[in-house]
């Protein structure tokens, strides 16, 4: 059973696509899907269109149309065999006369599963985990993550000086960060589900938790939350305008929250602030990804990123596994994922 490097590229086309539809197909997963005709020209491509809507394949079998018999589809999802909001996957590549399909993932919804072996029951060539590791780690990611654990993925997202400061001791906080690093914000904004802040942002900074700029600008416009325990948001604050909902949650743990969440249909929570929030997420090892953007400065006084996580001693240091380091203007762009999220993701 080879890949041929048609698919090969197929499934470099499918990645892409499913990067395009990231943080609107919640609570299903952004997949991407190409069909090959027999002599290996793409003869249809499709991604993951809002929930209730078709599935990838169903997308890229509609494009195809005829050229599908006999054709080859190539998915970053191994495809469903169930009934759910729309018809089997695997059964629609059946009927459409497809004789290969390569996927990147297995699917671990246990009610979607199977397609599969549907599909070699049907006498169709499969080929699994072509590009799976590039799958699961991109646009899948969070999806695999609240399938495995039934709680959104969250990223923790801070500015801060190289220090690690957020605010001067005077609590001056604006443009710490460069143009670059706001506008990848905004682009980062755009592929989450929802945006979560503690209600001290929301006194301090006032934030609007839109996004407002980058390339993915107006796509699509987040959930805001905010924990509010003692109920302290104003009437006034600009996270209540129109520009997006809002939900305000009466509570201060994570795990409550994110499951609140999760019951919503949100997949990817960013974390955006602040210093206590984070420190309580971090110390409920409710954190799964850290985007750090640090800027070329001191400050050496005012507020750290990362308040109390109940980190006594050095033993005990969250520590992470840093997955890039790129430059953004004048500013760092560090990526990197606790070690216990790696832990969970083995189990
Ligand atoms: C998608 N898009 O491209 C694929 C999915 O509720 P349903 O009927 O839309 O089914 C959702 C499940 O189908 C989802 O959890 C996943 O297991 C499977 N595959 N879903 O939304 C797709 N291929
Ligand atoms: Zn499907």
């Amino acid at each position: 059973m080879e890949v041929t490097e048609a698919e090969q590229a197929a499934m470099h086309r499918a990645l892409a696509l499913a990067e395009t539809v990231r943080g609107r197909t919640s609570p299903n997963p952004a997949v991407g899907a190409v069909i090959l005709d027999t002599s290996g020209h793409l003869a249809g491509e499709g991604a993951t269109r809002p929930a209730g809507g078709p599935h990838a394949e169903v997308v890229a079998l509609e494009e195809a149309g005829a050229s599908a018999r006999g054709g080859t589809a190539v998915v970053t999802l191994e495809p469903c065999a169930h009934t759910g909001r729309t018809g089997p996957c695997a059964d629609a590549l059946i009927e459409a006369g497809v004789a290969k399909v390569i996927y990147a993932v297995e699917d671990p919804n246990p009610e979607a599963a199977g397609g599969a072996a549907r599909l070699r029951d049907a006498g169709v060539e499969v080929i699994a985990d072509v590009e799976g590791h590039a799958a699961a780690s991109g646009a899948l990611r969070p999806w695999l993550h609240s399938v495995r654990t039934g709680r959104p993925y969250v990223t923790w997202k801070f500015a801060a000086t190289l220090d690690g400061r957020v605010a001067a001791a005077d609590l001056t906080s604006q443009w710490i960060s460069s143009a670059a690093s706001r506008a990848d914000v905004h682009n980062l904004r755009a592929l989450v589900d929802a945006i979560l802040v503690g209600s001290g942002t929301v006194l301090a900074d006032d934030p609007q938790l839109t996004v407002r700029d980058g390339d993915r600008a107006t796509q699509h416009q987040p959930l805001r939350v905010v924990l509010d325990r003692r109920h302290r948001v104003p009437d006034e604050a600009r996270i209540l305008d129109a520009a997006a909902e809002t939900v305000v949650l009466d509570t201060a743990a994570p795990q409550f929250a994110l499951k609140a969440l999760y019951d919503r249909g949100v997949r990817h929570v960013l974390l955006e602030g602040g210093p206590t929030l984070a420190g309580a997420f971090i110390e409920a090892r409710c954190v799964d990804e850290v985007i750090a953007y640090l800027a070329p400065m001191l400050l050496g006084s005012g507020p750290a990123a990362l308040g109390d996580a109940g980190i006594g001693t050095l033993t005990d240091a969250a520590t992470l596994e840093i997955e890039s380091v790129i430059r953004l203007g004048d500013d760092i762009k560090v990526v990197g994922r606790p070690r216990w999220a790696e832990a969970r993701a083995g189990e």
